[in-house]
This record gives structure tokens, C-alpha cells and sequence, in this order.
């Protein structure tokens, strides 16, 4: 049974969603080097990580579970089809475990059809298929009690500047949002606390649409009829730092406009493609990974850090394919153990009377330990 709660510093709940797990670890240059485990197996992993006291939480997108085939919109509420049963299977794993769910996503990037965008697919047939592909997710998302539905930006972004219909994109946008917000109330679910978006400046498309945290707050309040339901889940070192943006700036910001729904964490190099790097591994961003921390103590804010990284390709190991996934999960359990404790060591820093220089080296000084 998986503790309830984690409570290190400002990080209520450790949680590794199913993508991170299953991944097969395929990139643009060659197809993957892993098996793919089904989601079954998935779950028995993570069921396995909980009870072993390394997270207390999961997420998923709906294809990470079941199947989705576009001539069977609600197959999700029909108890004899393979959907419905294999849900309960998973949902029977990780309840007995004591796992909850942070968030049910929708991915709208898996499959073909959505190549050219989901919510803000210029055909209106195929938007109208997305928000159905959001309804389903939302009810697997009740089912398994998820306290969040996620929108991350996925294929609704663009290459070719002067083919997007500007005068209408955004409003697509706000529709398909709106549309989450009003199934939710329609349907009456209470489990969702809230809902959340994922912005990322690129990758799968050449820009996204909501490419910052910044974009994402300003649409929220703008345009969305629930604005206070809506937060923001930052990726943080990835998709911020892939625009060169610091990742304490990005959650001093959320925190203050009172955004900050949870965090996917990870490691990045910083312009680079999205590196998904298992936290604090890489050539870079210790200090930033460490003061990200610091800084959610120093501000009072409490919640979920949900890893969203994927195991380094060189060190799958296909014949051993599910204790290489096991060595990851701990992988990023212990990266988050050493970031909370090396911000630990801040809590009581303070740069009076030192000019920015020495207030650095003074920093990195407590950070690291030295006299
Ligand atoms: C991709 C995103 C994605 C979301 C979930 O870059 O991080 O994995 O977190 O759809
Ligand atoms: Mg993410």
C-alpha cells in the first residue's frame, strides 16, 4: 500500500505517469529500443513502485491505457466491450496499490488523424472528433478519480504562419477549453479539482500555440468562461528552458498570479529539442533545479511534483525491459530526493549585506556544503 502522502519540503506527492514508463523510446532518427509494455504491465510497475514507497501518484493520457478507434466514441461506457473491462483491470491494480491519480490527459498527437491539430484543427469534423476524444478522456478520468484534466498543447500549433487563420485559431482554442469545463458540469464530476494547461514553445510543431506560461495565464483569463478552475502545469527545466526562459522565474511568476496547479520535472539543455532528461541529469541546471525548489519554500506553495521524463536511450536494456524501467523510476524518485535536500540547505540563506556576485557564491557554497 502506498503512503498517502510524501511531504518533503514544499512536494506533497511524487508522481510517475504511465508515458514515462511505457515509453518505447523511439526518436525522429531511428524507430524504438525498447518493447512496449502494455498497460497492464504498466500498471503492475507503478503499483510495484508504490508499495515500495517511491511515489504516490500516476497520470495517464487515455491512449496509455485503452485503445481509441473513432467509430467507437464511447466504448469507455459500454460493459461489454474490451474498453470498459480492461479500465477496471488497470483501475483494480492501482487502487489495490493505493495509488492515486493526478491527471487523465487526452492526447491528441498519437493518432494520424490529428497531425495538423486537435482543438484548433482548421476542418471543423475533425475538432469536433478532438472534443469527443476529450469527452471520453474526462470520463476515464472520473472514473479513475484523477484530480486534474490536462490540456497540453500536443499537434495545435503550426509551421507555415501564413496558412493559419488568425482571426479564428485562438477562438477554436477557447471552445475545445470551454467544452472541458462544460462536460465536467454537465456530467456533474466531482473529482476534478481543477483543470490545467501544459504550454510548450515547440516540438511536435514548429511553434505551438500557447509556447509559455505567460501565454497560457493570459488566455486563461481572457478567454476561458471558468477562469479559476484553470491552472498551469510548467515543465520545468524542458519546455521553458527550450526558449531560454529560467525555470525560478517561471514559477515565482505562476505562484504569484496563483497558476501553479503541479509541475512536470525534468532536465533540459537549455535551447535544445525537448531533452526529457530524468531530473538533475545532463550537463546543466543544477543550480536552476535546486533554486526551483528553494523558491516554492521561500513562497509558501505545496503540491504535486509529477516526473515527466524518459529514461536516457543508451541505458535501455531490452532484454532486461522492465528492470531498466524499474531503475528509472528510481532514478528520478532519488534526482528529486537530492534537489529537495540540496534546497533544504537554502532555507535559511539569506544575501544581506553581500553584493549579487558573492550572494551567488555564497549560494552555491550552502548549496553544496562547503565551510
Ligand atoms: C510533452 C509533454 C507531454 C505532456 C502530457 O512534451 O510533456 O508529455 O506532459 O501530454
Ligand atoms: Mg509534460
Amino acid at each position: 500500500m502506498a503512503k498517502k502522502m510524501y511531504d518533503v519540503g514544499p512536494v506533497t506527492m511524487r508522481s510517475m505517469p504511465f508515458w514515462c514508463v511505457a515509453n518505447s523510446l523511439a526518436d525522429p532518427f531511428a524507430g524504438p529500443v525498447l518493447p512496449k509494455i502494455d498497460s497492464l504491465d504498466t500498471a503492475k510497475l507503478l503499483a510495484e513502485a508504490a508499495k515500495a514507497g517511491l511515489i504516490e501518484m500516476t497520470s495517464f493520457h487515455d491512449d496509455d491505457l485503452v485503445p481509441w478507434d473513432p467509430a467507437q466514441l464511447n466504448d469507455d461506457m459500454d460493459p461489454k466491450s474490451a474498453t470498459y473491462q480492461k479500465l477496471r483491470a488497470i483501475k483494480k491494480i492501482l487502487d489495490d496499490a493505493g495509488l492515486k491519480i493526478n491527471t487523465a490527459t487526452c492526447s491528441l498527437h498519437g493518432n494520424a488523424i490529428f497531425r495538423a491539430g486537435g482543438l484548433t484543427n482548421p476542418d471543423p469534423k475533425i475538432r469536433e472528433l478532438a472534443r469527443r476524444k476529450v469527452e471520453r478522456c474526462i470520463r476515464i478520468g472520473a472514473l479513475f478519480k484523477a484530480d486534474y484534466y490536462t490540456y497540453w498543447v500536443a499537434r495545435d500549433g503550426f509551421e507555415v504562419p501564413v496558412v493559419v487563420d488568425w482571426k479564428n485559431v485562438y477562438g477554436w482554442l477557447a471552445e475545445g477549453l470551454n467544452a472541458v469545463t462544460d462536460y465536467i458540469e454537465k456530467k456533474g464530476y466531482k473529482n476534478y479539482k481543477g483543470a490545467t494547461i501544459e504550454p510548450k514553445p515547440n516540438e511536435p510543431r514548429g511553434h505551438m500555440y500557447l509556447p509559455s506560461s505567460g501565454h497560457a495565464v493570459g488566455f486563461i483569463q481572457s478567454r476561458l468562461k471558468k477562469p479559476n478552475f484553470w491552472g498551469v502545469n510548467p515543465e520545468l527545466l524542458q519546455h521553458e528552458s527550450m526558449m531560454l526562459l529560467n525555470a525560478v522565474q517561471t514559477l515565482g511568476y505562476l505562484t504569484s498570479v496563483k497558476k501553479l496547479s503541479f509541475l512536470h520535472f525534468g532536465s533540459q539543455i537549455k535551447a535544445q529539442f525537448d531533452n526529457d532528461f530524468p531530473p538533475l541529469v545532463g550537463p546543466e541546471g543544477l543550480e536552476e533545479t535546486v533554486q526551483m525548489f528553494w523558491l516554492l519554500d521561500k513562497v509558501g506553495w505545496k503540491g504535486v511534483v509529477e516526473f515527466d521524463c524518459h529514461m536516457l536511450r543508451c541505458e535501455s536494456d531490452p532484454k532486461d525491459y522492465m528492470g531498466c524501467r524499474r531503475a528509472f523510476v528510481k532514478n528520478c524518485v532519488n534526482a528529486l530526493s537530492i534537489a529537495l535536500q540540496l534546497a533544504a540547505r537554502l532555507k535559511n540563506f539569506s544575501n544581506k549585506g553581500l553584493t549579487d556576485t558573492q550572494a551567488n557564491l555564497a549560494a552555491i557554497k550552502t548549496m553544496c556544503g562547503l565551510k
